[in-house]
């Protein structure tokens, strides 16, 4: 009886000689109409699909194998006598073997200002019903779906038969593929539609093995589109870690808005600061906490300059992050071979969802895109907050927002003077920020603070006044808040209630 294999791809490499192989083996070579033509014009006897159904491809090609004399063929079950008779009265020949790759969706969607009915054509519908149907009938049927595979295929014919392991490692590989475009399918109209982004759906084929893990003993990979938004350009494989920092820095940064730079360890701000730029603000910001700075990832959101890359080169970094490097800014941080430059490439503080791993499953929030508005803050204090008071609490609160909780952050001159992050308790936070200010040189009189949640207590804030602020922004919402409103009277300062908490676990 004869036997077919099934040709049909977009992606041609290395169709030819596949297709030349299998016809050693007895296969004949059913293929659609464009894959048909090249297998001819290189001499390999095939026959087009709608030769053997005797339906034309219509509509443009939108229906070129979805006929029952095809799907008949992959699908009915060898081992039962009841399929095998049907096939036989429907005159349906087995297909043992399919070769298929489909239209090439998201190549077309990377087109610059690619039509939506473009895209829409480009979205195949015959070719993934052909997988999927080989797929289900791994125990009879082999499903190739990229040209990676063709050579190890031929080799395991040539010693016999394709066993059933290959046919069920082809088949888990199939439905792997389908999914995946499904979901840039998916991911793509949702965006281009302007939907909210309803689910985390991820590219699994986007992935790409990283060195290592948080350590070294876990191995790791990053998955999804990480490269439309950073462009590692210099520098050693970028880790784990730094990417977690690197997005940190740069959120952080981002928010800050022009003129930032931030200094980032272990995710949380060693310095941040606005200033004369991009030197100036590095050096600002550096003060802060100069010791800690060592092995930091660093990011801007304007240009980085020669004088600003001298600098940078004193110290050792990880990484160095913006949106771009005058050429001679490159010369000289290129000296350096192993340090990461990065190239930002779009705004990443989107709407968007986050999410962290749980046991059986994730759990997924709305990103904290809300920021500070000045139009929304209540004065809770007799003393009103300067202007520049005021601009330095905005730029503490932003801070503080980015810094695990929880967060104290003491500011003067949208500087950054100590930050507190990642206590158990709000009090040692605070303690801890003036501690590394005092370390450090920095003086906290007539600073500015920041708490990324409310002082339950009065204490919190009367530390805090004790380290020299002497204006506090805070959401307030505590039941006690009356409480550290009169502590904030009685010590004449000034405080800001946001009504809105940036806890950060
Ligand atoms: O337009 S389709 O969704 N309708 C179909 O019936 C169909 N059958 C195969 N696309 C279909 N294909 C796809 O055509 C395959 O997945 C493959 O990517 C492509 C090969 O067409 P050609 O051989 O003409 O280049």
């Amino acid at each position: 009886m004869k036997k077919y294999a099934l040709i049909s791809v977009s992606d041609k490499r290395g169709i030819v000689d596949f297709a030349k192989a299998l016809l050693k083996f007895d296969y004949e070579i059913l293929a659609t109409g464009n894959t048909a033509k090249l297998l001819s014009q290189n001499l390999v006897p095939v026959k087009e699909v709608s030769d053997l159904t005797g339906f034309p491809e219509i509509f443009e090609g939108r229906v070129k194998t979805l006929h029952p004399k095809i799907f008949g063929g992959i699908l009915f079950r060898r081992d039962n006598s009841e399929d095998k008779i049907q096939a036989e009265e429907n005159s349906i020949l087995p297909i043992d073997i399919v070769c298929v790759n489909l239209y090439p969706f998201v190549q077309t969607i990377k087109k610059e200002n690619v039509s939506l009915d473009d895209v829409i054509e480009n979205i195949d519908i015959g070719g993934p019903s052909l997988v999927r149907a080989a797929a289900k009938n791994y125990k009879f049927v082999s499903i190739l779906t990229n040209p990676d595979q063709y050579e190890n295929f031929i080799s395991e014919l040539e010693r016999g038969s394709i066993s059933a392991k290959t046919r069920e490692q082809l088949a888990v590989a199939a439905f792997s593929y389908t999914s995946n475009y499904d979901t840039h399918i998916a991911n793509y109209l949702e965006q281009r539609f302007e939907f909210e982004k309803s689910h985390i759906r991820i590219n699994e084929k986007l992935n790409r093995k990283l060195r290592y893990g948080e350590n070294p003993h876990q191995s790791a990979k990053v998955y999804g589109s990480f490269d439309d938004y950073f462009e590692v350009f210099h520098g050693k494989e970028i880790s784990y870690n730094n990417i977690l920092d690197l997005i940190a820095a740069a959120e952080l940064c981002e928010e800050l808005g022009d003129n930032a730079c931030t200094l980032i360890k272990h995710n949380n701000a060693a310095g941040a600061a606005i200033g004369a730029y991009p030197l100036d603000a590095y050096l600002k910001a550096l003060k802060c906490d100069p010791v800690s700075a060592f092995g930091g990832i660093v990011a801007f959101n304007n240009e980085v300059d020669e004088k600003t890359a001298e600098k940078l080169n004193e110290i050792f970094l990880e990484i160095i992050c913006a949106p771009s490097f005058s050429d001679e800014a490159l010369a000289i941080l290129k000296k350096k071979k192993d340090r990461r430059l990065v190239r930002k490439l779009k705004k990443i503080n989107e709407p968007g969802l986050s999410a962290r791993s749980i046991p059986g499953g994730i759990l997924v929030q709305d990103k904290d895109l809300v920021t500070f508005n000045k139009d929304n803050f209540q004065i809770v204090t007799n003393r009103k907050p300067t202007e520049k008071e005021l601009e330095d609490l905005t730029f503490a609160w932003i801070v503080a927002k980015h810094t695990k909780s929880n967060a104290i952050v003491f500011a003067k001159d949208k500087a950054t003077l100590g930050v507190g992050a990642g206590q158990m308790s709000r009090l040692d936070s605070a303690k801890i920020a003036y501690m590394k200010a005092k370390e450090h040189g920095l003086d906290l009189k007539n600073s500015v603070a920041a708490s990324d949640a409310f002082f339950p207590f009065a204490d919190g804030l009367l530390e805090i006044i004790k380290c020299g602020a002497t204006a506090v922004i805070q959401p307030g919402g505590s039941v006690r808040d009356q409480e550290v409103i009169d502590a904030a009277n009685q010590n004449n300062i000034t405080m800001v209630f946001t009504g809105i908490r940036h806890f950060k676990h």
